[in-house]
């Protein structure tokens, strides 16, 4: 003990005495967890030079509940057979303006969690009996990485595309939406039409020298079986982010749909035209939820926000119309929970969601629906 008038020397300071312990303290028990966590949680993509880190993020800031209270699983080499899985995403190193996306996984998955029944009178579905639907957790996202970030979330779009099973992708900023639809392309046989709802046409080639989140759908439609003329974007409009892209979207014949052109032809007429585009010629429709799309007033929590957007009951009954001539994924993105009130954002976020799944369903297109159901009214 020092008296306080002599040197002090390294072996009294309690960090010498730490770094010592440490190596004493690396047991058995922590190198089999380190092992499992590896086995779990997959292969990073070749990208990853750091090969004890793995696709999906076993072991390192774990989410605290699954989407819509699912089971979740852990050991990723038992993933198969089931209808639905949800995957998280959280990344937003493309974010433009203000970042918080990386947290829009947690926030629709605590918001969504539920013990109980899903069942919706509108549909006469249960979604816990029509379906078998699992929580893989998140992506392992290399946070200042936009590149190795697509690369590890394309891997895991494949790994789940790859077992036929129908990938929900939980956003994270738009920047994923090129990733996403790169990693579900190898499994389609023929091509993809998507939807894209956004108050942005985020379809410029780079923004600051990178693929941020205005570019997705550049890169997207360059993916052979993605061809533009089966881009349709709906929504677009407000005084941000759409100049170059319109130039694009010219260039390359995709479909501009504005809040105008909902407000003057009518949701149905909107659907049905939006449904002859996107399928023509194609095999598969992908759906891409950019929040914003919604009005702010119903939807603030997110990074761009738009004045102007959709209502959250015109959107919700595109989302059913879509879903029930069948999907082959989809993804929710920009819920940006720093930014939300009373979780509403999110929340709107996981309902899209599930119209969907259930729209599927008893449109025949997913899972068990049941079939002596009495007449429907209309
Ligand atoms: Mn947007």
């Amino acid at each position: 003990m020092s008296d306080g008038n002599e040197r002090l020397r390294s072996e009294e300071l309690q960090g010498s005495w730490a770094m010592e312990a440490q190596e004493l303290l690396d047991g058995t028990k922590g190198k089999e967890r380190e092992e499992a966590r590896r086995a779990f949680g997959l292969e990073a993509a070749e990208t990853i030079r750091d090969r004890t880190l793995t696709l999906f993020n076993r072991g390192r800031r774990m989410p605290a509940g699954t989407f819509s209270g699912v089971d979740f699983v852990e050991d990723m080499r038992e993933l198969g057979n089931q209808d639905v899985a949800f995957i998280g995403a959280p990344y937003d190193g493309g974010t433009t303006f203000r970042p918080g996306t990386r947290f829009g996984p947690s926030a629709m998955r605590r918001i969504s969690s539920s013990t109980g029944s899903r069942f919706n009178p509108g549909m006469g579905v249960d979604l816990t009996e029509s379906l078998d639907m699992v929580d893989v957790g998140d992506v392992l996202i290399i946070p200042s990485n936009l590149e190795k970030s697509f690369d590890q979330i394309a891997m895991a779009v494949s790994y789940v595309a790859e077992r036929e099973i129908f990938p929900v992708v939980l956003g994270g900023d738009h920047a994923i939406g090129y990733p996403d639809v790169r990693g579900l392309a190898p499994y389609i046989d023929g091509n993809i039409g998507i939807i894209h709802f956004d108050r942005h046409s985020d379809i410029s080639e780079k923004s600051m020298d990178e693929r941020m989140h205005g570019s997705p759908f550049f890169h997207a439609t360059n993916i052979p079986n993605a061809p533009p003329a089966n881009l349709v974007q709906i929504g677009i409009g407000g005084w941000s982010g759409s100049r170059d892209g319109l130039k694009i979207a010219r260039d390359r014949e995709a479909t501009v749909i504005t809040v105008d052109d909902i407000d003057r032809y009518g949701v149905d007429r909107i659907i049905e035209y939006a449904l002859e585009i996107v399928w023509r010629n194609a095999k598969a429709v992908w759906i891409s939820f950019d929040i914003d799309v919604t009005d702010p007033a119903f939807a603030p929590g997110t990074g761009t926000p738009v004045p102007g957007g959709l209502l959250p009951r015109e959107l919700l009954k595109m989302m059913r119309a879509f879903g029930a001539e069948g999907l082959a994924g989809m993804e929710v993105v920009e819920v940006s929970p720093p930014y939300d009130q009373s979780d509403i954002t999110a929340l709107l976020g996981a309902q899209a969601i599930l119209e969907v799944l259930g729209a599927m369903v008893a449109g025949g297109k997913l899972g068990r629906r049941v079939d002596d159901l009495p007449e429907r009214p209309y």
